[in-house]
């Protein structure tokens, strides 16, 4: 695990801003960005929202949730719908757990599959995040399923087989009380507590049907910035 800095307290919304703002240094004009989601990409947005609006930067980009695509649009950032052949230079986006491999849960906000694919489309992505999120292995955060709703009986058993206790998301203000994805999906939180298999997990959790996406993207990103207090740590592959 990569040494991060001293351990003197740290200000959480101040590193995220802090590891949002040093993300900037990898976008150059003419770039067609993924914006993530999550409170850490809402700073990098913003940041980013600055420079388009100054005249400083001329970017297009795709947002990975309804959320993000509506601050992007309040900022004036010229947004991009989905179509064939659409590439990403660049993704940034942030996570819920990462360790030095560069190993990922993410998906705590529910945007995980709109995350997924973008990356997927992606030439680089770089997570940006607190320290808070930079963890020796992958678990104690739960990992995020989005799941169809007519298949969550049987995805609940098969998640506790696979040794996860499984907690469907509560959404109060949707009128079943359940929590839904931009897609309309359900989101399932699952207990692992360590998941020292990621690669495995992923495979397995890959062949239930009925699970749309997993919270694991493993190998997928270059490199990431974490925040310590008022040093970033860039982490790389
Ligand atoms: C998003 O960022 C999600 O994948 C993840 O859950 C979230 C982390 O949120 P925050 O930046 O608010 O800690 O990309």
């Amino acid at each position: 695990m990569a040494a991060l800095p001293s351990e003197t307290p740290t200000n959480q919304e101040d590193e995220k801003r802090h590891a949002a703002a040093t993300a900037l240094r990898w976008v150059r004009s003419g770039m067609v960005l993924g914006l993530g989601s999550g409170s850490t990409s809402a700073h990098f947005i913003t940041l980013l929202g600055e420079k388009v609006q100054a005249g400083e930067l001329q970017i297009q980009a795709t947002a990975t949730s309804q959320a993000s695509e509506a601050l992007a649009r309040q900022l004036g950032i010229p947004l991009l719908e989905p179509r064939r052949g659409l590439r990403f230079d660049l993704t940034v986006d942030g996570a819920d757990e990462l360790d030095a491999q560069l190993q990922l849960m993410k998906g705590g906000g529910g945007a995980l599959l709109r995350e997924k694919v973008l990356k997927t489309a992606s030439d680089y992505l770089l997570i940006i995040a607190d320290s808070s999120k930079y963890v020796a292995q992958l678990g104690r955060f739960p990992l995020p399923l989005e799941v169809v709703p007519f298949a969550l009986p049987w995805v609940l058993d098969a998640v506790e087989k696979l040794g996860g206790a499984p907690v469907v998301r509560p959404n109060q203000s949707q009128p079943d009380g359940l929590y839904r994805s931009d897609q309309g999906n359900l989101l399932v939180d699952c207990h692992f507590k360590v998941i020292s298999e990621p690669e495995q997990l992923a495979l397995q959790l890959q062949a239930v049907p009925g699970i749309v996406e997993h919270g694991l993207f493993l190998g997928m990103a270059q490199a990431a910035v974490v925040a310590r207090g008022e040093q970033a740590v860039v982490v790389r592959a």
